[in-house]
Parts: structure tokens; C-alpha cells; sequence
């Protein structure tokens, strides 16, 4: 699919967005490279299966992870029904910057990788486990970095950073056998009665030619935020159109009365609608590129400065 892209040297994002009318650049530059060497360390582990031991060890380090960089950490443990493995035990792991903060952002994103590579081209590699450095490690490393960050330069804003588990264990037909871990966690909040103003879900943020366009639930939820986020997009891998649908876990968010988009990498010219490597063996550190990684992390810092200002 992509070229493999390497994370030495400096990634520059500038904040063009698509629409610039009222963007808030940061003053801040998000650190692209930071966000690859966290999805490297999380390749590192193996594919991070619930239940696997690379999965218990990715869970201790995320958790070691978020504590230099948040005011506190929660892991959240429970117990889920799959569609075709039974009951699951799931860790979704909570940081939370600035606790005292009224007006909060919750951003999330997936940390376990899916246990089949099922849309793999050879029927051979349908029972081994995808690796996730797109589908899973990507978004996951955006938000340790941007944490890193807000450590670093403070922020008045509450910021929720929400790693959910067992989000790719689903199954064709069936909606609610996705998003595991965050139904979970929408039926048992870390905090009672949370309300943050709304919320951002990163999935499959990391492939050099990724296109994130407004995708249809996220329209259909959260239209408003949709503006606000795009209005603040860095780089050119956000499009103003109108995006595809898909079950993802912003949708259990936003039933959870929270509104919540997706900004996730959607092709209009593939058969899956993904891009060509997702649920393959071929989700590896090779097709992730640090500069789209730096886009996301940039315009989330964008984001945070409009609401801050
Ligand atoms: C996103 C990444 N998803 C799985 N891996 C969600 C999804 C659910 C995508 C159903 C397509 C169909
Ligand atoms: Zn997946």
C-alpha cells in the first residue's frame, strides 16, 4: 500500500485546515515523531488481543504511560459477551487532566488489536491476529503524545483520555458485538454523571494517505463539533465532504447522551471502505507515516486552543 515511512527528523505541521475563517492555531507544534515512537512501543508488544499476555503487558505500560503524564489514571476492568468467544474480561484505562475542570474534552480511542486478520487476501492468515500499528496503535499514540503535551505546557481545560478496550472483536450484521469495551464504559462512567462539552474518537489515524471526511454518524450526532474540528484541521488529509458510515465506538458514546465524532480514515475508492491493509497482516509499523499522525495531534491542539481562548 504505502511507502514505509522512518521517524527521524523534524515534522512541521502547519495549520491550514480547510475552512480557516476562525481556526485557533495552537502556539504549540505537536510532536509527530513522539506519537510514532509510542505506536512503535506499542507494536513492540505483539498484537494486543484481549486475553493474550502482550495485551496484559500493553495494559501495565499504557497505564505507566498515562501516569507521568495525567493528574490521575483509572483502569477499568469488566467483563463482556462477544459475539463468538464468550465472556471477555476488558481494561479500559482513564487519564484524566485537570479533575477540578467543569468544561472537559473526552478523547478516545482503541488500544486492542482485532484477533483476525479477516480480509486478508490469503484465506491462510484469516486466524492470526491483526497487529494493529493503524487499527488500534495509531490513535492510541496520539493521545499518549498529546497528554505528554499537556503535561509539558498546561492547559485550563479538563481533558478525559479514554483507551478502550475489545473495540474489534465484532462480527458482520451485528452492531453492538463492535465497541466492547466502550459500551462498557457508557454503562459505568468513571465519573458519575460525566458530561464533558463532547467528544473526539481517533481510529486508523497513522496511513500516509489517509483521508478523514466527516463521516455520517458523526453528521448525524454531533454536527456542530464536526464544524469546530475540521474548522481547526492541520495539514491536507481532512476533507470537506461528506464521509462514509461506520459502527464505531463514537456511536455507544453518543447513545450514552454524550455527542462524540469520529475522525477516522475512510476510503471512497476501496471495497472495504478502509484502507487496503486494515484487518490484513499487513497493518504493520511499515504503513504508518508520523506526519499524519502530527496532522491529527496537531489539529486536536487546535482544538483545545479555539475552546480555551
Ligand atoms: C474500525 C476499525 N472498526 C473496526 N476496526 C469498526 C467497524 C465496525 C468497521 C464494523 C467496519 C464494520
Ligand atoms: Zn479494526
Amino acid at each position: 500500500m504505502m511507502a514505509a515511512c522512518g521517524s527521524t527528523g523534524t515534522t512541521t505541521v502547519e495549520s491550514t485546515g480547510n475552512d480557516s475563517t476562525a481556526a485557533a492555531a495552537s502556539q504549540q507544534s505537536f510532536d509527530a515523531n513522539g506519537a510514532m515512537e509510542f505506536t512503535r512501543q506499542q507494536c513492540d508488544f505483539g498484537p494486543r488481543v484481549p486475553g493474550t499476555a502482550a495485551h496484559a503487558q500493553c495494559a501495565d505500560w499504557l497505564m505507566a504511560t498515562l501516569k507521568a503524564s495525567c493528574d490521575t489514571v483509572i483502569l477499568q476492568t469488566g467483563t463482556v459477551q462477544t459475539a463468538t468467544e464468550g465472556k471477555l474480561g476488558i481494561k479500559n484505562i482513564i487519564g484524566v487532566i485537570n479533575p477540578q475542570a467543569t468544561e472537559r474534552l473526552l478523547l478516545l480511542a482503541h488500544w486492542d488489536t482485532r484477533p483476525w486478520a479477516d480480509n486478508d487476501e490469503d484465506e491462510a492468515n484469516h486466524r492470526k491476529a491483526v497487529m494493529g500499528a493503524n487499527d488500534g496503535a495509531s490513535g492510541t499514540a496520539v493521545l499518549l503524545q498529546l497528554a505528554k503535551q499537556l503535561k509539558e505546557t498546561g492547559t485550563s481545560l479538563g481533558v478525559d483520555i479514554l483507551l478502550v478496550d475489545a473495540e474489534d472483536m465484532g462480527v458482520n450484521d451485528n452492531e453492538d458485538s463492535w465497541g466492547l469495551g466502550t459500551q462498557y464504559w457508557a454503562g459505568h462512567p468513571h465519573v458519575e454523571g460525566y458530561k464533558p462539552l463532547f467528544g473526539i474518537l481517533l481510529d486508523m489515524v497513522g496511513a500516509s494517505d489517509a483521508t478523514f471526511s466527516r463521516e455520517y454518524y458523526s453528521m448525524q450526532y454531533a454536527s456542530g463539533f464536526v464544524d469546530l474540528v475540521w474548522k481547526n484541521a492541520a495539514g491536507n488529509h481532512f476533507i470537506n465532504a461528506q464521509g462514509g458510515a461506520v459502527t464505531d465506538d463514537h456511536i455507544f458514546v453518543n447513545r450514552a447522551g454524550i455527542p462524540c465524532i469520529d475522525i477516522i480514515d475512510m476510503r471512497s475508492d476501496s471495497p472495504t471502505g478502509f484502507c487496503p491493509v486494515w484487518h490484513t497482516i499487513h497493518d504493520t509499523i511499515d504503513g504508518i507515516d508520523p506526519a499524519t499522525m502530527g496532522e491529527v495531534g496537531q489539529t486536536l491542539l487546535n482544538v483545545i486552543a479555539d475552546l480555551t481562548e
